[in-house]
C-alpha cells in the first residue's frame, strides 16, 4: 500500500507550488488529491490510469504520476520543485501559523530559511519589520516553532499504522522471511511514534537487510548491516528493521517492542529469580555462554517463565502492569470488536461531507447495532452549524431513516457548542427531543483553568448532557490542550452519570491515556467516538480504542459496548 506515500509527496508538491506562487487551482487540485488518496481504501499500485481518473477530484496529471510513482517509487517533477528551495524553507513550512505566503516573505526579505533562524529573528525582534507580521503573528509564531520543534520528528499513529502496513506487506514477500511483526512505539499503540519499528525473521539475513535498503520508496539509507537496517521514507519517516533468528523471535519481539522502561523491569524481575532476559532470550545465570534459552520462541514463553501473565503490548509502559500481571489482575482490556455503535458522528448537514443514509449505510456495514447522527449546533458557523428549525427538519429526516433501517438503530444526536459562560447552544426543549447530546468546547481556548472547567461542569449538570467530547481540545503538534481541572470534571462525571468521550480522530486522541485512566479509576462512565466527517473516518473507532486499551479499558467501561436494549436501559435511567 504506498498511498499513504503517494499523498506525502502530492501535498508537499502543493505546498512547493504554493511557494512557487503558483495558480491556486493547482495548489488546491494538488492539496485536493492528497486528501483524497491518503482515504482511498483501494491501492492505487492495483488501480489503472483510467480507474484513478473516474474518481472525481483526480486528473490526468495526478494519475500520471501516481504511474510514475508505483513504478519508480518517486515523482520527478517533486524532486525538480524540491531543488528549487533549501531543505530548511521546507521545515520552516511545517512550523505551524506559517503559509507557504509567510514563509515566502521571511525568506525573501530576512534570508530566514530554518526554524532556527526564524527563532532568532523572532527572539531580536526583526520580524515586526515585515508587513504582515504584527505582534499578534509573531505571538502564534513562535508558540507554533515550540510545538513542532517538538513533534517534528514524531509521526500520528494512524498514519505510522498505514505506512507500516505497506512495510509489512514488501517485508512479508522477500525470500526466506519467515515471519515480520511491528515493533516499537507503534505497537504499543502510542498516539504518536518516532520512528517504524520492523522485527522479522529470516533465514539468510543479509538478503533481506540488502532488499530493504533498495525499496523504491527508500529516500536515504541511513545504516545497514547484515541483521540491522535504517531507512528514511520518502514522506521522511525513519523505518528500522532488525532480522533475527527464529529461535529468538519472541525474546527480541519482547525487546524490540519495549518500552525501555517495561524492559528495565522485566529484567529486574528476571535477576530476581536468577535468570537473564536479552534480545536472544530467557537464561539461567549461571548459563554463562547462554546456550541453553529457557524461553525465547514466543513473547508468552518468555512472560510464563517469569512467573507472569501476558501482557498485551499497550500495557507495556511500566505503569503498574507487571505487578498486576503477578497477581493475575490484569484488565481485559476491550477490543474493537466489542463495539456496538457510536454518539459523535457528523454529515455533510454541518461539516461532514457523506449524507446522513451513507453514514448510516457505513455504521451498518461495521456491524453496529446503534448509531447515533449529529452534526454540529447553531453557533459553530464555520462548521455550518444547525440552527433550531434546521435541526427539527433534519430530527424528521431521522425518524424516517429509524424507520427504513431494521437492522441498525438509528439514533437522533447533536454535537451541541458549550458556550463561553456555560450555557449550551439550543435550549432545553430542544435537546430534550435528542437521544444523544454531546456537549463540546470549540470557543474561548485561552479562558482562565477555572473558567473553562466551570463551563463543562455546568454543562455536565444538564441532564439533558450525556457525553463531554474532547475534553482538552488539542491538536497533536498543531494545539495545546487548553487549561481544565481533570479532578474536578471526573469527579462531576461520576456523580451525575455523564460520559466522557474518548475522540479517535488522529490529532485529537483526546482523553488521551493518561486521562482516560483517571476517568476508569474515578468511577465515570466512558465512550469511544470516531468524530467522523466522512464515511471512511468510522475506521478511526480503532484508535480510540487503542487508547482506551492503553487507559486499561475493559469492556464494561465503555459505554457504546453496550447493545441497543443495554443502552436503552441506560437513557432511561438518566
Ligand atoms: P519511539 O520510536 O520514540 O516512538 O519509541 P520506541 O519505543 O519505538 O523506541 P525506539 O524506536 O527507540 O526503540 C524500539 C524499542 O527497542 C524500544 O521500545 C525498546 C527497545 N530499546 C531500544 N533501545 C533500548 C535500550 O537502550 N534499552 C532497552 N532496554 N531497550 C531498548
Ligand atoms: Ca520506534
Ligand atoms: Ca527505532
Ligand atoms: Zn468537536
Amino acid at each position: 500500500m504506498q498511498n499513504p506515500l503517494f499523498a506525502a509527496v502530492l501535498s508537499e508538491m502543493a505546498t512547493l507550488l504554493d511557494l512557487e506562487n503558483e495558480n491556486v487551482f493547482r495548489v488546491r487540485a494538488y492539496q485536493r488529491a492528497a486528501q483524497i488518496i491518503e482515504v482511498l481504501p483501494k491501492d492505487i499500485e492495483a488501480m489503472s490510469k483510467e480507474d484513478l481518473m473516474s474518481i472525481e477530484g483526480i486528473g490526468k496529471g495526478i494519475a500520471d504520476k501516481a504511474y510514475e510513482f508505483v513504478k519508480t517509487g518517486r515523482v520527478k517533477e517533486h524532486l525538480d520543485l524540491r531543488k528549487k528551495f533549501p531543505e530548511g524553507l521546507l521545515s520552516l513550512l511545517k512550523v505551524p501559523g506559517l503559509g507557504p505566503r509567510r514563509a515566502r516573505l521571511l525568506y525573501d526579505n530576512l534570508a530566514i530559511d530554518s526554524p532556527e533562524k526564524l527563532r532568532l529573528a523572532a527572539a531580536q525582534g526583526r520580524l515586526n519589520q515585515l508587513r504582515g507580521f504584527g505582534k499578534k503573528i509573531e505571538e502564534k509564531i513562535v508558540k507554533g516553532l515550540t510545538l513542532s520543534e517538538e513533534t517534528s520528528k514524531r509521526i500520528l499513529l494512524w498514519e505510522a499504522r498505514s505506512l507500516m502496513q505497506g512495510m509489512l506487506e514488501v517485508v512479508r514477500g522477500m525470500p526466506g522471511v519467515v515471519q515480520a511483526e511491528p515493533a516499537g512505539s507503534l505497537r504499543r499503540g502510542k498516539e504518536t511514534v518516532g520512528d517504524l519499528d520492523i522485527l522479522c525473521a529470516a533465514s539468510r539475513p543479509e538478503t533481506v537487510s540488502k532488499k530493504f535498503s533498495a525499496m523504491p520508496f527508500v529516500k536515504q539509507v541511513l545504516a545497514v548491516g547484515p541483521t540491522k537496517v535504517s531507512v528514511l521514507l520518502a514522506n521522511n519517516a525513519q523505518c528500522d528493521l532488525r532480522v533475527v533468528d527464529p529461535a529468538c523471535f519472541g525474546a527480541a519481539l519482547l525487546y524490540f517492542t519495549g518500552s525501555k522502561e517495561h524492559n528495565v523491569a522485566l529484567r529486574e524481575r528476571a535477576q530476581g529469580l536468577g535468570l537473564t532476559l536479552s534480545e536472544y532470550g530467557l537464561f539461567r545465570l549461571s548459563d554463562r555462554k547462554q546456550a541453553k534459552p529457557l524461553a525465547g520462541k514466543t513473547e508468552e514463553d518468555v512472560y510464563k517463565r517469569l512467573g507472569l501473565q501476558f501482557i498485551p503490548p499497550e500495557l507495556r509502559e511500566n505503569r503498574g502492569e507487571i505487578a498486576a500481571s503477578a497477581e493475575k489482575r490484569l484488565p481485559d482490556l476491550v477490543e474493537e470488536k466489542d463495539i456496538k455503535g457510536c454518539f459523535h458522528n457528523h454529515t455533510l448537514e454541518s461539516d461532514g461531507v457523506d449524507s446522513l443514509e451513507d453514514m448510516v449505510k457505513a455504521a451498518r456495514s461495521k456491524g453496529w447495532e446503534w448509531y447515533a447522527v449529529g452534526d454540529h449546533s447553531q453557533s459553530l458557523k464555520i462548521a455550518k452549524g444547525l440552527e433550531p428549525s434546521r435541526l427539527k427538519k433534519k430530527l424528521a429526516k431521522l425518524s424516517e431513516a429509524a424507520k427504513k433501517n431494521k437492522d441498525i438503530r438509528v439514533l437522533s444526536a447533536s454535537e451541541v457548542d458549550i458556550l463561553n459562560d456555560g450555557r449550551l447552544d439550543y435550549e432545553d426543549d430542544l435537546l430534550k427531543r435528542l437521544d444523544i447530546v454531546v456537549g463540546s468546547v470549540h470557543s474561548g481556548f485561552h479562558q482562565p483553568e477555572e473558567q473553562i472547567t466551570k463551563r463543562i461542569l455546568s454543562a455536565m449538570e444538564n441532564p439533558h448532557v450525556d457525553c463531554i467530547a474532547h475534553l482538552s481540545g488539542r491538536l497533536l503538534g498543531k494545539r495545546e490542550p487548553y487549561k481544565f481541572n481533570i479532578d474536578k470534571i471526573i469527579e462531576r462525571a461520576a456523580r451525575t452519570g455523564t460520559a466522557l468521550e474518548i475522540n479517535g480522530q488522529p490529532e485529537r486522541q483526546d482523553l488521551n491515556d493518561v486521562h482516560a485512566r483517571a476517568v476508569k479509576d474515578g468511577g465515570a462512565p466512558l465512550a469511544a467516538n470516531t468524530d467522523a466527517h466522512s464515511r471512511d473516518q468510522l475506521g478511526f473507532m480503532s484508535l480510540a480504542v487503542t487508547v482506551a486499551r492503553r487507559a486499561w479499558v475493559e469492556k464494561k467501561d465503555l459505554l457504546n459496548t453496550k447493545t441497543w436494549p443495554e443502552l436503552q436501559e441506560w437513557l432511561k435511567s438518566r
